[in-house]
């Protein structure tokens, strides 16, 4: 792929007198993100520019402004555009940003300007993977997406064709086209699991009602941080400064991860711990803060469901069996049994010693038992924590005045019982009563989509009996033709083949397809093995809004230029798609009349919008549970769930070893020893970014892994090596780094290099299915190093 050089791709002729000012320009923007990009090698000014009288030019002066919201699952942060003469020639930040944007926000302006660029559609012209293409028209391009999905559905039915998104873009109609028109031509087979945070899906939904809030605004409150398997300082870079705010203060903040991240390095103190093992560590935390009566029974017994009783099966006992809020305890005031939620209740968090202890339990002493067996010399053994860190960790969290923990999308998460990790850490918030206060609480992804309900800019008919497969298994299915064949499968804003586990099956699977189309800006590692790549718009070429997870904004993105040669936006591709198979009326809008749609019955408006851009849409002062309602069905935490046990596995959290790790039950790590966890990395967000030109030039070209060098001189691996992680899926080259950063028996791989730049890490992460919420299993991966 050509990716030109940011400062020869904005094609600004700089002269000698020019430069000063933009030189000047270009080290602001570098300062910005931290990093200095163009600056370096920009040629070098005269120390003296002022003894000059004449008046540099200003090459942004009548450079008209446009804004927009970035849009890839990140921090969408606002960003202004400068145009001139139909180009945009800087980005910059925009309005009411809460934190600067960074630099992959600030290369927008070469990802607008590139040649790489798509400009028309191109059908494969070789074998897939060759990257040869003939370009054809529209007509052409749209006539044979009609016939194909056609004959998918005169062939197979609807269940042929599989039509999916993930994370590219989080706009509202962005996201809405796609589904509107498979809805309009009946359905197709569809993809389950997120890729990304299955683990809170499954564990905060249910336990606290709703996930998706965030503790942003209190950070600076807290006195006690942990940082649980993320890395705040890339993966959270706007809001980084509010932790080390607490440190300034006095406060502690604990990372507890293999790798010594660049959170790690910045915290009081790093915690490394064995990979998927977290879920013990958080139960013997629990028991030492139980043991020691750290716990605060009051907030447990008022706002839980853990002094519910439980009969001798291990099923809650209700007053009504078809109510699921009529949870019963024993009253320690009567010692009677009553509804948990009668007048003045005082419930017993533990019926053991009293006569009811023959027919019941509580949820409590069921919950406890799971953390039975985790004393903390018994937690060492598992994670690696050592024994006396673990009681640390406990009675330092327990006895915070304010205590928090960082989940956001945690690594920790995509691991098979990703689900039991977010559940047992909820449970430290919950029994410690660190939680609903400023300062404390458990820190998800976050944003404003729990707060503004934007109107659904389609009116889709209801599809119904379709079969679905996850999407981490999607190679499985294709290969297998399970269900039943796929024809056709059309992929936006994702980019599976850097994403998706399993490269190398993902790869044989989109060459098994008999038609794939990808639409992107880009020619991805995904565009490469399509039958037609269509290309669309990019941030500023389209108009559209923001109002999602992970931001307190609520963005209109302006249109600032026209996308480059033909391309266009996905409303207009699905809009030729949906005319050429006959259910083209309910796309008959522009831009503007969805986004006008969708804001009826908020408090904002679009015309507001377009004079404000950016607005914060959080509500002031709003903090988690601080009434000490939950939006469960019985306004308490839900620390019980039937549906876990429905999947064969505990109904509290539980410690269940993964599959595919040392000592699991895939008996793998006697071929593959090693344990590979995956990283972002500050150059993209997954599969964008990473490959523009100037992100290559500040951060690198190729892959790295981090090796311990215990690990590293048993298999003769030095520092700056070429090395190839590879298991019986497949193999992923990168370049050693050898250091202690991370804990011996564990290699770090990074997450997003293009096939262009070498592959993916992908190509080796473990493609199973987490039971209880489809967790995609990429940090519980095995894998073997070798030199090559
Ligand atoms: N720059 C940048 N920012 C991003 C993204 C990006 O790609 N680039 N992606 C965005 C998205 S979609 C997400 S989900 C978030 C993710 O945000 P993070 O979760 O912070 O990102 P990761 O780098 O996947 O993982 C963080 C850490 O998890 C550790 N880890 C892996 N497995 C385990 C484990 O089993 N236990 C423990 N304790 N630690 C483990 C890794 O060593 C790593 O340091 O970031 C968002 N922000
Ligand atoms: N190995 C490994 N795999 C992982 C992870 C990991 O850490 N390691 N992390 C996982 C996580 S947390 C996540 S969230 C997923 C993310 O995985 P994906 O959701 O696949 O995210 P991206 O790679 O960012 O894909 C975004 C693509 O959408 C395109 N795009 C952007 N805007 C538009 C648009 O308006 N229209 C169209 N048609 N396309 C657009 C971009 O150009 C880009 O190519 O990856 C998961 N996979
Ligand atoms: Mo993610």
């Amino acid at each position: 792929m050509e990716t030109p050089n940011k400062c020869s791709s904005s094609k600004q002729k700089l002269s000698r007198r020019t430069f000063v000012k933009a030189g000047a320009a270009v080290g602001a923007v570098a300062a910005v993100g931290g990093l200095t990009a163009c600056a370096t090698s920009a040629p070098k000014t005269d120390p003296k520019p002022a003894e000059s009288t004449e008046v540099a030019e200003d090459i942004f002066a009548g450079a008209q402004e446009f804004y927009a919201s970035c849009p890839p699952e990140c921090q969408h942060h606002n960003l202004k555009a400068l145009v001139k003469d139909g180009k945009i020639i800087k980005v910059e930040a925009g309005v009411n940003n809460e934190s600067l944007p960074c630099l992959r926000g600030m290369s927008r302006v070469e990802w607008l300007n590139t040649d790489a660029r798509l400009t028309k559609p191109l059908l494969r012209d070789g074998e897939k993977g060759d990257n040869k293409w003939k370009e054809i028209s529209w007509d052409e391009a749209i006539a044979m997406v009609a016939e194909k999905l056609q004959d998918a559905i005169d062939t197979v039915g609807n269940a042929g064709i599989v039509c999916d998104s993930h994370a590219g873009n989080f706009n509202a109609l962005a996201g809405a086209v796609a589904p509107a028109f498979i809805a309009r031509i009946g359905g197709a087979m569809s993809l389950t699991g997120t890729l990304c945070c299955a683990g809170t899906n499954g564990a905060t939904t249910t336990m606290l009602g709703r996930r998706f809030y965030d503790t942003r605004n209190t950070i600076v409150d807290s006195d006690y941080i942990l940082v649980w398997g993320n890395n705040p300082a890339v993966s959270m870079n706007g809001y980084f400064e509010r932790f080390v705010k607490v440190m300034d203060k006095g406060g502690k903040v604990i990372t507890i991860d293999p790798v010594h991240s660049e959170t790690a390095s910045k915290s009081t103190d790093w915690v490394p711990i064995t990979p998927a093992t977290d879920t013990a560590l958080a139960l013997g935390m629990l028991k030492v803060i139980v043991d020691e009566k750290l716990h605060k029974e009051d907030f447990i017994k008022a706002h839980t469901t853990a002094p519910c009783l439980l009969d001798k099966s291990g099923l809650p006992v209700m007053e009504k069996a078809d109510d699921k809020t009529s949870y019963m305890v024993v009253d320690s005031k009567t010692n009677t049994v009553v509804r948990h939620d009668s007048a003045g209740v005082d419930p017993l968090l533990t019926v053991k010693g009293t006569q009811h202890e023959a027919s019941y339990t509580t949820i409590f002493d069921f919950t406890m038992a799971e953390c039975a067996q985790w004393t903390p010399e018994a937690v060492e053994a598992e994670t690696g924590v050592p024994a006396a860190k673990v009681t640390e960790l406990a009675r330092d969290y327990a006895n915070a005045k304010n205590g928090m923990i960082i989940q956001n999308m945690g690594g920790f998460m995509r691991t098979s019982y990703g689900t039991y990790a977010v559940a047992s850490q909820n449970n430290l918030a919950l029994f410690t009563g660190q939680i609903g206060r400023a300062g404390t609480g458990l820190y998800d992804a976050g944003g404003v989509t729990n707060f503004l309900k934007l109107t659904a800019m389609f009116d889709n008919p209801k599809v119904e009996g379709l079969p679905s497969v996850p999407r981490v298994q999607f190679a499985h299915h294709v290969l297998n033709d399970t269900p039943n064949p796929i024809k056709v499968f059309i992929s936006s804003r994702e980019s599976p083949m850097t994403q998706w586990p399993n490269s190398g099956l993902l790869k044989e699977a989109l060459k098994k397809i008999p038609f794939v189309v990808v639409i992107d800006s880009l020619m991805t590692s995904t565009a490469l093995y399509a039958d037609l790549v269509l290309p669309c718009a990019a941030v500023f070429e389209t108009e559209d809004l923001m109002a999602n997870a992970r931001s307190h904004l609520v963005q209109l993105s302006d249109k600032a230029i026209d996308p480059p040669g033909e391309a266009h936006d996905d409303l207009w591709i699905f809009t030729q798609l949906a005319k050429k198979m006959g259910v083209g009326a309910d796309f008959e809008h522009d831009n503007e009349y969805y986004i006008r749609k969708a804001l009826e019955g908020t408090e904002f408006t679009y015309d507001q919008l377009k004079k404000e851009h950016a607005i914060d849409a959080y509500p002031k002062d709003f903090i988690p549970y601080q009434d000490g309602e939950f939006y469960t069905e019985t306004k308490k935490a839900e620390i019980y769930q039937a549906g876990w046990a429905s999947k064969g596995v505990k109904p509290v959290p539980s410690y269940y070893k993964g599959a595919e790790t040392v000592g699991g039950s895939s008996g793998l790590d006697a071929k593959y020893p090693l344990a590979v966890v995956q990283r972002k990395l500050r150059s993209c967000v997954h599969g964008t970014f990473g490959a523009l030109a100037m992100m290559e030039n500040v951060n690198r070209n190729h892959a790295c892994v981090m090796v311990n060098p215990k690990d590293a001189s048993a298999r003769s691996i030095a520092d700056g090596d070429s090395v190839v992680v590879y298991n019986d899926r497949g193999e992923h080259k990168a370049k050693a780094i050898v250091t202690e950063n991370v804990i011996p028996g564990v290699i770090v791989a990074e997450n997003g290099w293009w096939e262009q730049q070498g592959g993916s890490s992908s190509y080796v992460t473990n493609d199973s299915v987490g039971i209880i919420s489809g967790e995609h299993c990429c940090n519980e991966t095995l894998a073997e190093i070798k030199k090559g």
